[in-house]
């Protein structure tokens, strides 16, 4: 049997730069673009074939570039335009695309179409962004509140109404109705295209679209309309890779962004299995114990939902995010063991696996006392919304240590020097004092660390069809410490086993898994037959390629 045709996206692997906290070249104390390009050879060793670069636009940074001034030119602390087009040069050397970031939901509120449009009610921008009359008693027109704390409206003095903004009062959302404003993000993205970038990953694509007088923030009704124009206006016709955000995206909704007749993306990002593990009425602030039954039945459902078509993206953490080991595994005495075992169980699924920069050293979330320690816009206006509700700030920041936003942009740790090798300077928010231990130096020359393991998963998908295109099939569903799982094609199989606890673990092998193979990976002993039960290690994990046909 012929395997169905492959996108050059479902065998690559991708690696997120958040470039602020990646490498700094001059000591400033901010990462930037020449840093980035003297760390290729890293990424090269670690085998990946693209890069999603969070933003590196123009930006006042009160959202560290998710607030763009200018889509078309580079943040001087970033680099320049000739700095960028390098970047691509040779990122393209070795192999790498290049994945830009694209917020249209919001611009910055010191981009020119908001600096003009809050002139005056007549500019050729207004229309640009979304203004609403103040409600009666002259308060905001809806009660709709910011997914950064407070209003979602903040009133324009001068023109006497008030502006939509889903984040800060500082991001401003774009009117997506606006034909013009449509037309000029597609001009922008084209511009970026023939530059050679490989692609765009799209911040929250479903809010794009909202109706906010029937309050419709996301997946509004013209929502695959626009992308579906989008890309007829921009990619369409190339083989870019184009990845959306959603924290809204059900199985059923993806295959709407990805199914192959839909002509629009590529695959989502979807955060179900993210806020599986959040409190059902505190959300992320309020920490919950880890549910491995939920999260494998999430995971699961989005596997067997885009078995045939759609394609997954397959992610433990990003820039708003903690870090996975921290997360889902174990961060002191078994961080090594447990951060591979999230490798190998992330990364045989089916869908395009995203390493979040540091995750492939096993980088933990930093142990931060003080609120002078954070940075990130989120925690810090959540902690004066908790702070006037009256929560103890102890409590506070234990929530933010334990999911907030800046666990991940502590800075890269590339040696165990000062500041982690990350910069000459002061680097812009404190680096995590455990880079003595964990950095990439030590990691490139430990034959056994959580990079090398990274290297392999990466390095065998693209060598495994299986691996790429394999039906996946659940197993021991309902076991609390250990997920089972296959890829099938006629003539292969791959079975992987991983323990999720700090615990010695006797499972019942199911009997579609017994047999004898070869081992691919794993993080103890090599596993090649399995029987009717077997004993698992302390957060052990591995895979086992059964070829079958063969004696
Ligand atoms: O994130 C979307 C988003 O909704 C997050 O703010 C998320 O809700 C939060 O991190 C979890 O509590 C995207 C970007 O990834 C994020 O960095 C930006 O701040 C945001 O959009 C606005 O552009
Ligand atoms: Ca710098």
């Amino acid at each position: 049997m012929t395997e169905p045709s492959t996108r050059w996206w479902q065998t690559a692997t991708v690696y997120q730069i958040y470039p602020r906290s990646f490498a700094d070249s001059n000591g400033d104390g901010i990462g930037d673009i020449p840093g980035i390009i003297s760390k290729l050879d890293y990424l090269a060793r670690l085998g990946i074939g693209v890069i999603w670069l969070s933003p590196v636009f123009a930006s006042p940074m009160d959202d560290n570039g998710y607030d763009i001034s200018d889509y078309q030119a580079i943040a001087p602390e970033f680099g320049t335009l000739a700095d960028f087009d390098r970047l691509i040069a040779e990122a393209r050397a070795r192999g790498i695309g290049i994945l830009l970031d694209l917020v249209v939901n919001h611009t910055s509120d010191e981009h020119r179409w908001f600096v003009d449009a809050r002139v005056s009610r007549a500019s050729r921008y207004r229309d640009y962004y979304v203004w609403r009359d103040p409600a009666a008693d002259g308060g905001p027109p809806t009660d709709l509140q910011s997914t950064f704390g407070g209003p979602a409206w903040t009133l324009d003095p001068a023109t006497g109404q008030y502006y939509l903004h889903q984040f800060s009062r500082r991001q401003p959302d774009l009117n997506w109705e606006n034909p013009e404003l449509r037309a000029a993000i597609y001009q922008m993205m084209n511009w970026w295209l023939d530059r050679g970038i490989a692609g765009f990953r799209m911040d929250v694509i479903n809010l794009i679209a909202k109706d906010v007088d029937r309050g419709i923030t996301a997946d509004g009704p013209k929502l695959h309309d626009y992308i579906q124009e989008m890309s007829r206006a921009s990619f369409g016709n190339s083989e870019a890779l184009t990845v959306g955000e959603s924290w809204t995206a059900t199985p059923e909704g993806a295959l709407l962004y990805s199914g192959r007749d839909r002509h629009e993306l590529s695959m989502v990002f979807q955060f179900e299995h993210v806020m599986a593990q959040w409190h059902e009425t505190w959300g992320k602030w309020q920490p919950k114990p880890f549910d491995l039954v939920r999260l494998k039945s999430v995971l699961s459902r989005w596997q067997y939902a885009l078995a045939d078509d759609g394609w997954n993206s397959l992610f433990w953490g990003n820039h708003d995010l903690p870090r996975a080991v921290s997360k889902y595994g174990d961060d002191g005495r078994y961080r090594v063991q447990s951060a591979k075992m999230l490798a190998i169980a992330l990364h045989f699924l089916k869908g395009t696996p995203y390493v979040y920069q540091g995750e492939e050293l096993g980088m933990t979330n930093v142990p931060f006392t003080a609120m002078s320690q954070f940075r990130d816009i989120e925690t810090l206006n959540m902690h004066r919304l908790h702070r006037d509700a009256g929560l103890p700030e102890a409590d506070f920041i234990a929530g933010a240590n334990a999911n907030g936003r800046d666990n991940a942009r502590t800075p890269m740790q590339w040696t165990a020097g000062p500041e982690a090798g990350f910069t000459t300077g002061t680097p812009w928010i404190e680096v995590n004092p455990n880079h003595v231990a964990i950095n990439a130096e030590a990691a490139l020359a430990d034959e056994n660390s959580v990079f090398a393991t990274y290297r392999k998963l990466i390095a065998l998908r693209r060598q495994l069809p299986v691996m790429v295109h394999g039906r996946y099939e659940a197993h021991l569903e309902d076991h609390q410490q250990v997920m089972a799982y296959s890829r099938v094609l006629p003539d292969a199989r791959i079975n992987v086993i991983a323990n999720f606890s700090a615990n010695t673990v006797t499972v019942t092998i199911p009997p579609a898994m017994r047999g004898a193979g070869t081992a691919l990976v794993g993080n103890g002993a090599p596993v090649t037959t399995l029987g009717e039960e077997l004993q698992l290690a302390p957060y052990q994990a591995f895979a086992v390629l059964v070829v079958m046909g063969a004696d």
